[in-house]
């Protein structure tokens, strides 16, 4: 048999991949399955990218904060309140860090959460139906950024600001923002049961900017860790007024001490407006609900909630080690990497062992939480991830490598150079208590060469290295969705038999599904005309409609009877102001058409589901607005 492999016949002139055993290592051969699953943040798309590792297959691109024409996401009538917010319809987002759920500090397989940094919102997706499930609006945060993160029994994930803003807001100089303007923490509940969220707390924090955020684990569970930086509280050229304190500092929260402090009821109710979105997958709906107040925890007034711990240089990323002990800390503008010691914190802050406070809360002594230092690892730190075996990865923005170093020790034992200026990185459960150590993504911002050229614009880049062994070793680049910032990945056996193939008719509560094609039928109520139809291979019920006038309102509520993985089916209408609708086997979806013109009209499935798709067809007949031409409908003529 040929295999790649013969390629290494040791003769020491090939180039590139083929000279060594590389190829084999990323290659899944035709219907094979890859070992991992990729979440990969779409940064400015606003979406969510699935691939597989090792190949970087890209499987599914999952809608969350932006409208998804080719998915009908925001604009079937049953998604569009997903994207509800106290600004109205918001079409568009930034995502930065998909997190996945925890049970015990280990991936298990339920859920995605993923942050939208521009209106703030934190989305959950299902990892049964790779869809978003639910939406939560953020109050009195600005540039959702230290967000989502995940605790290790998914108790929680948090939403720290990065802009600081008046909260409640209110019309004042922007000159006045040192000490009025606030941070907001923000703690939502998730519900072990169905996911389901609930903004249970906020604390308010002073007016830095809330970077990063990663959990304690292991020892240091009930524990939130964020990274900030202008605590300067500059508010205009922040490239230079914000770099002027030679540290900045991580927060140390102690999110237990908060829920005592909440079950105390030491908080106070604010007013605010939010939405919360939700969609059913029995009604196949989504309902946006209005929310109107937050619980807030003041920091200043609640001994032992929050302390600062000093870390140098305007900190960007904020990364805490599988066993709980260790918090990086990597300062922008360091060369240097911190590592704050859990165990000497608690020491240090037991023996009150202050260096002054900020706005009431303690700031402990940077010499007594310092656990280690990376000496001049590199240049422009960012991210650290784990392997599970005592090693720590990070990324090099403007020295543009991944370096290797010893936890515990702190040496460097490994540089590999990125191509381009590398971001986030991402192993496999490293977010955990137990990584899973074999591959390494790097997410660079700037690819020049990398690739064909396209235009000004060239792909963003994820590469893939295997850190099995003692060195790093490069294994592939593959384009990415949008801008990657964050990724989260974990084994594909945690997914793939949960895995949902198709909704069960019988369980669909849709108010408009039918659930065969006897019940198909139009009805007219005033000027609104509602359409039960429903699809299986390779027509519609009902597809001749005759009596739809100019001016009505059509609503098509398509129910797509198939009963089999694999199978949805399309559907488009000649001048409809929305999208195609995608359904689901066993799924109701719904579009609505303005017919403006008179004349007898198609609509055809988009899917190409069956050799008879081109046959999947239909036409509505539009008479004039005062026409008397009764509403019927057929299929074969009966
Ligand atoms: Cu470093 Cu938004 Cu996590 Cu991008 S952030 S790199
Ligand atoms: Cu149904 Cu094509």
């Amino acid at each position: 048999m040929w295999s790649i492999s013969s390629c290494q016949d040791g003769s020491g002139d090939k180039k590139g991949a083929l000279g060594s055993n590389i190829a084999e290592k990323v290659y899944v051969a035709p219907g094979e399955h890859d070992e991992f699953y990729a979440f990969v943040s779409g940064g400015f798309s606003g979406q969510l990218a699935v691939y597989g590792l090792p190949s970087g297959r890209l499987f599914r691109v999952i809608p969350v904060f932006s409208v998804d024409a080719e998915k009908a996401y925001g604009f079937n009538e049953e998604t569009k309140p997903m994207l509800e917010t106290s600004y109205g319809f918001v079409p568009w987002d930034d995502s930065h860090h998909p997190d996945l759920s925890q049970t015990n500090g280990e991936i298990d397989g339920r859920w995605c959460f993923i942050n939208g940094n521009n209106t703030p919102r934190i989305a959950r997706i299902s990892l049964q139906t790779f869809e978003t499930e639910e939406i939560i609006e953020i109050p009195n945060s600005a540039g959702n950024h230290s967000s989502s993160f995940v605790t290790e029994n998914t108790e929680y994930v948090v939403a720290g600001t990065r802009f600081s803003v008046p909260a409640p807001q209110v019309d004042m100089p922007i000159a006045e923002y040192k000490g009025k303007f606030k941070g907001a923490m923000s703690f939502i509940k998730v519900n072990p049961e169905d996911g389901h969220m609930n903004l249970e707390f906020q604390i308010m924090m002073p007016g830095f900017n809330y970077d990063l955020a990663h959990p304690g684990r292991g020892k240091s569970h009930g524990w939130m860790f964020f990274s900030t930086y202008n605590t300067e509280e500059a508010h205009t050229l922040l490239e230079v007024n914000a770099s002027q304190n030679d540290k900045d500092f991580i927060a140390a929260v102690n999110w237990k001490k908060a829920e005592e402090y909440m079950a105390a009821g030491k908080f106070k109710e604010m007013p605010a407006d939010y939405r919360h979105n939700v969609y059913d997958e029995s009604t196949h709906s989504a309902t946006s609900n209005k929310m109107t107040t937050v619980k807030v925890l003041d920091p200043t007034e609640l001994p032992g909630l929050v302390y600062f711990l000093p870390t140098p240089k305007s900190p960007h990323g904020c990364d805490v080690d599988p066993s709980g002990e260790f918090i990086i800390g990597s300062g922008k503008l360091s060369a240097s990497l911190t590592a704050h010691s859990f165990p000497k914190m608690l020491a240090a802050i037991e023996s009150e062992s202050f260096d002054g406070e900020a706005y009431g809360i303690p700031i402990l002594k940077y010499e007594d939480v310092v656990g280690g230092i990376v000496e001049q690892a590199g240049l422009g730190p960012l991210h650290t991830e784990f392997d599970g075996k005592g090693n720590a990865y990070t990324t090099f923005f403007i020295s543009s490598e991944v370096v290797k170093w010893k936890l515990g020790t702190w040496e460097v034992v490994d540089r590999q150079p990125t191509y381009y200026s590398v971001g986030h990185l991402m192993i496999p459960g490293g977010n955990s208590r137990k990584p899973f150590g074999k591959y390494l993504l790097a997410m660079n911002k700037i690819t020049k060469d990398r690739y064909l050229p396209t235009g000004p614009e060239l792909t963003q880049s994820a590469q893939l290295f295997d850190i099995s062994g003692d060195k790093m070793q490069l294994l592939l680049d593959f384009p990415t969705v949008g801008e990657p910032h964050y990724a989260a990945g974990l084994p594909a056996s945690l997914i793939t038999e949960n895995s949902k193939k198709y909704y069960k008719l019988e369980e669909n509560n849709h108010p408009y599904a039918i659930k065969s094609e006897s019940e198909a039928k139009v009805v007219r109520e005033g000027n609104v005309v509602h359409i039960y139809m429903t699809t299986i291979r390779s027509h519609f019920a009902p597809d001749n409609i005759e009596g739809v006038k100019v001016g009505d309102m059509v609503y098509f509520h398509v129910t797509n009877l198939e009963q089999d993985f694999d199978v949805p089916h399309g559907i488009g209408v000649i001048g409809a102001n929305t999208s195609e609708l995608l359904i689901m086997p066993g799924q109701t979806e719904t579009f609505v058409w303005n017919p403006k013109k008179v004349g007898v009209w198609p609509f055809y499935c988009t899917d190409f589901c069956s050799a008879l798709h081109q046959e999947m067809q239909g036409y509505v007949r539009v008479s004039p607005a005062d026409s008397n031409i009764e509403l019927t409908w057929s299929l074969d003529d009966e």
